[in-house]
């Protein structure tokens, strides 16, 4: 079976700007404002030799109050069924939010490939707080 990863995370992580760079594309868009990307985005990646199928999530509702989007879940749920391997992003920047730990849970469940991915550490803010 051909490998397929996919990105999750809350919304504004970084997930599309990780899947432009596998991608080599600009397929995907990215922006500082949360819930950019309303459904998925497939592609192909050839990373140091290895291809790979990836797959961007996004679903971020505007408005609910719900803690655990519906539209997350759905995403997440999409992804454990399509993928091997599930990229979890997080933001070091921002810190563990209620909404990762609740994405998290929902992975855990399932028996796929987890990976930690621990983006922004470039943030200036970041290395003065850290460094
Ligand atoms: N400092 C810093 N900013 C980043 C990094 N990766 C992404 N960003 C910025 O973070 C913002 C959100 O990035 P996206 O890739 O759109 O995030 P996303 O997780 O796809 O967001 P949604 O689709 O809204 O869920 C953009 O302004 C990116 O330029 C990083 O490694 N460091
Ligand atoms: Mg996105």
């Amino acid at each position: 079976m051909s490998n397929i990863v996919a990105i999750v995370g809350r919304p504004n992580v970084g997930k599309s700007t990780i899947f432009n760079r596998f991608t080599e594309s600009r397929q995907a868009i990215t922006d500082e404002v949360s819930g950019v990307t309303r459904d998925r985005h497939y592609g192909k990646a050839d990373w140091n030799g290895r291809e790979f199928s990836v797959i961007d999530t996004g679903g971020y509702v505007h408005g609910s109050d719900d803690i655990f989007e519906s539209e997350i879940r759905k995403q997440v749920e999409l992804a454990i069924d399509e993928a091997n391997v599930i990229l979890f992003l997080v933001d070091a920047k921002a810190g563990i939010t209620d909404l990762d730990q609740a994405v998290v849970k929902l992975l855990r469940k399932s028996n796929k490939k987890l990976v930690l991915g621990v983006n922004k550490v470039d943030n200036q803010a970041f290395i003065r707080r850290f460094c």
